[in-house]
């Protein structure tokens, strides 16, 4: 029987592109629910969100890093749901000050964002857990904010290899309880696209209720 309170479902294939901002104050008001992609520059950020929205075109994705200069916000066909690309971090090629100024405005996003529901950290998985995914690890565990793991570009190793790097991974992150999913990943052959979707679909599912979604915000930020 059906719930005559559930919302529609979420069909990631809605998104729409929202708007770009180079800084918090240029974000869309802090209410409703969002997830962010975080991650190397490179990692497949932009990818893994095509591949999930089934549209090539939505978010930018390209072989030089660095791509993603701005916080890409797109819109779902539920009202105040957002996904957001967020610029790359290491991307050795800009001057210093540059570099200085994307880090400070991705930190005003993770650390103020009051309505961010959870991070989807995408690390190619040839090169899992540099030293940035570690920090953005511990952040997550620092700010109670679920994580999800995106062990992306997995159609470039071995099934048994790419496996090999996932229980590694688990086993160096076994003591984080932010880390709530784990998911071999692929944007080019759409491993774990699906697993992806019904666990992203989850995440924001609680702000489809506007009471809900403002009770669980918290009164102070962390
Ligand atoms: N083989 C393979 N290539 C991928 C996959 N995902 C992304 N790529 C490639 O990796 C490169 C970088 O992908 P992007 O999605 O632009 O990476 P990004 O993390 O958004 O990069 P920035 O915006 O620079 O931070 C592109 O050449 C993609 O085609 C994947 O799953 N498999
Ligand atoms: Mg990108």
């Amino acid at each position: 029987m059906q719930d005559i309170n559930l919302p529609k479902p979420i069909s990631f294939n809605s998104a729409r592109f929202l708007i770009s901002a180079s800084k918090l104050s240029e974000c869309p008001p802090d209410q409703g629910a969002e997830v962010a992609f975080a991650g190397r520059s490179n990692a497949g950020k932009s990818s893994a969100i095509n591949a999930i929205t089934i549209n090539k075109k939505l978010a930018r994705t390209s072989k030089t890093p660095g791509r993603t200069r701005l916080i890409n916000f797109f819109s779902l066909n539920r009202e105040g749901c957002r996904l957001v690309d967020l610029p790359g971090y290491g991307y050795a090629k800009v001057s210093r000050d540059m570099k200085d100024d994307w880090q400070t405005h991705l930190g005003h996003y993770l650390n103020d964002r009051q309505c961010l529901r959870g991070l989807v950290l995408v690390m190619d998985i040839r090169h899992p857990l540099t030293d940035f995914d570690q920090m953005m690890v511990e952040w997550c565990e620092h700010n109670k904010l679920p994580l999800m793991i995106l062990a992306t570009k997995a159609d470039k190793l071995k099934f048994g290899q790419a496996k090999t790097t996932l229980q590694k991974v688990r086993n160096a992150l076994k003591k984080f309880q932010c880390l709530e999913h784990l998911i071999m990943f692929s944007a080019t052959d759409r491993t774990g696209v699906e697993e992806a979707c019904e666990k992203l679909a989850a995440w924001l599912a609680p702000a489809t209720d506007s009471t809900a979604a403002d009770a669980e915000t918290p009164a102070d930020s962390p």
